[in-house]
């Protein structure tokens, strides 16, 4: 078995990078098998192999610059392979016969020095193909100024698009073409009256001129006849990197609309294509950043501005996977989430309260509680002592102008509290916290707590808050850093409460301390504030008879 290296064609182009591999070491290639994607300034390009076998090594990385001659590849050639040609029989077999190695073509001559007036046959060049192939774009009009390189005209083949381009600036006097046209070789584009004065090249027949034909689209072996040789390259529907397990082979556009995507950094694996066959057109990422600037108020998942969005993941690479679609709820949360996470600069303070006296309060008025029907928990004293903090510090009970100009002071007090619900988060409000006793507020914290989870809550009900509190005291944990409920500027996170030792100058004693956390936006509250409002809060906690003053 005889190892060969398989080398990069005439790719039309000094060089090009590599975008893609289409085959691992152990891979068995047949004869054409795609090895990698090629990409330069115009074309993608797949590169097939010259050798059928097992793949040995792979010579070059994604990213790698190559020419043409660069090997890419090694193959260990198969028995039959080896023993019917040897490897040194095949590579003469395949290197191109001197006058293949000449452009298929003469490279036509200068017939006239362009003048402003010279008007030059556009047609189409050596495409690789005989047949006739679909015109899917045309990218002029009669009228248009034109500069060389620009591209008249994209045409589809059945593995390949190629976008034509102008040979010389000027403007377009007469079209010839227009999409769903079949052509060939040599077939009339346009007419483009030239504007410059350097020699222009005009094609001596249908049989059209290398300078006639985009260099790095050709099919024909290249100029280069000292260059190794091998098929040439099937411009092809090209891929991105396969990224994150996407589906390269599905992405399907041309080398322009590839290197817009990657200066713009769109996902061409997220990008709809609208022309023929799925064909990703420029349109369409016009189309899909627009759509994405659009995203930040619909979707909960958008990037906002400047902020890159995560990469899609095929989770399914890494072992099997399902997929719930969110529910409505699910949704909403965590588009609000995004929104006050991206809004709002965060700070959080973290302080204990000791309730051990709140606690023997607490568990005193049990009865009672229940004679009225109801159960008392910690989170109508933390309710409580927020209203008086947020009566005493009115920033906290304020909200930004949308304009972000002015603070809006509330003279009135309505507290949201976290409910966890099985459909998800709900934060029903208790209004006029300040007004209210604290069995009054344990039922209405029942009452909402259960609507919420019936799916009963009237959306009503989830409105006007000034401020939150999240308790997750039942479930344990420290402390956690809640996410404030913009428009509010202050949430308040309630962990366990849990005996602890503490000194009280003369000793350790146990006490009953509860973890609490105060997020607020820093927009509108500094530190002082927040620590004033903490403050307060544990003070309350600490002592509820405070609660009287
Ligand atoms: N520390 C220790 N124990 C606590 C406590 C705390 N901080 N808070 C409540 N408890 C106790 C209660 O006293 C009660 O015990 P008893 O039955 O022995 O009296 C038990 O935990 C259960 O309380 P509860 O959860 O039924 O009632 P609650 O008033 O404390 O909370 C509600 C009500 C609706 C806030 C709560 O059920 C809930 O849904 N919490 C989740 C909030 C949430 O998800 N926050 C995160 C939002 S961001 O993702």
């Amino acid at each position: 078995m005889a190892k060969q290296d398989v080398v990069v064609p005439d790719i039309g182009a000094d060089s090009a990078e590599v975008i893609e591999w289409m085959v691992q070491v152990g891979d068995q290639v047949a004869v054409d098998d795609s090895l990698l994607v090629l990409e330069s300034d115009k074309a993608s390009m797949e590169v097939p192999s010259t050798v059928a076998g097992t793949v040995t090594a792979l010579l070059v990385k994604l990213g790698d610059s190559v020419s043409q001659g660069t090997a890419i590849v090694s193959v260990e050639a198969d028995a039959d392979d080896a023993a019917d040609s040897g490897s040194t029989e095949k590579v003469s077999e395949l290197a191109p016969t001197p006058a293949a190695a000449e452009p298929k073509v003469e490279t036509a001559a200068p017939t006239a020095a362009a003048t402003v007036s010279a008007e030059v046959e556009a047609r189409v060049p050596d495409i690789g193909t005989e047949d006739a192939v679909d015109v899917i774009e045309v990218n002029v009009a009669v009228g248009d100024v034109v500069a060389e390189g620009d591209t008249l005209i994209v045409l589809e083949s059945d593995k390949a698009s190629m976008e034509i381009p102008a040979e010389v600036a000027g403007t377009v006097s007469s079209l010839s073409v227009k999409v769903g046209d079949s052509l060939k070789q040599g077939d009339l584009i346009a007419l483009v009256q030239g504007v410059s004065t350097a020699p222009v090249v005009k094609p001596q027949s249908p049989d059209v001129g290398r300078a006639n034909v985009p260099a790095d689209l050709v099919s024909a072996p290249a100029t280069n006849t000292a260059a190794p040789s091998a098929p040439n390259p099937q411009v092809a529907r090209a891929a991105q990197p396969a990224a994150s397990g996407g589906d390269s082979a599905s992405i399907y556009a041309g080398p322009a609309v590839r290197k817009l995507a990657r200066e713009f950094s769109i996902p061409l694996a997220e990008v709809a294509g609208s022309g023929p066959r799925g064909r990703i057109l420029k349109e369409d990422l016009h189309a899909f950043v627009q759509k994405r600037l659009e995203q930040p108020a619909t979707s909960t998942v958008a990037a906002g501005a400047g902020i890159p969005a995560v990469p899609a993941i095929d989770f399914s690479a890494f072992g099997p996977i399902r997929e719930e679609p969110l529910s409505k709820i699910g949704k909403v949360t965590a588009l609000n989430m995004q929104r006050s996470w991206l809004n709002v600069p965060h700070v959080t303070q973290f302080d204990d309260a000791d309730i051990t006296d709140l606690e023997a309060f607490r568990k005193s008025l049990k009865d009672e509680a229940a004679a009225k029907g109801t159960k008392l928990t910690p989170l109508p004293f933390l309710l409580k002592a927020c209203a008086m903090a947020l009566k005493d510090n009115p920033k906290f009970n304020s909200s930004l102008s949308a304009d972000g100009e002015s603070l809006i002071y509330k003279d009135y007090v309505h507290i949201g509290f976290a409910v966890d619900t099985p459909a998800g988060l709900l934060v029903p409000v208790i209004r006029d916290v300040d007004k209210k006793g604290l069995l009054e507020l344990a039922a209405e914290v029942i009452e909402l707590a259960g609507a919420a989870r019936d799916k009963k809550l009237k959306p009503a009900q989830m409105q006007g808050a000034c401020f939150t509190v999240s308790s997750l005291g039942a479930l344990g944990g420290r402390g956690f850093t809640p996410i404030v409920n913009a428009p509010e500027v202050g949430i308040l996170g309630v962990a366990k409460a849990q005996v602890q030792p503490v000194w009280d100058g003369s000793g350790f004693v146990p006490r009953t301390m509860l973890p609490v956390s105060l997020s607020y936006d820093h927009r509108v509250i500094n530190g002082a504030d927040g620590g004033r409002f903490m403050n307060q809060v544990v003070a309350i906690l600490s002592d509820i008879r405070r609660l009287t003053l």
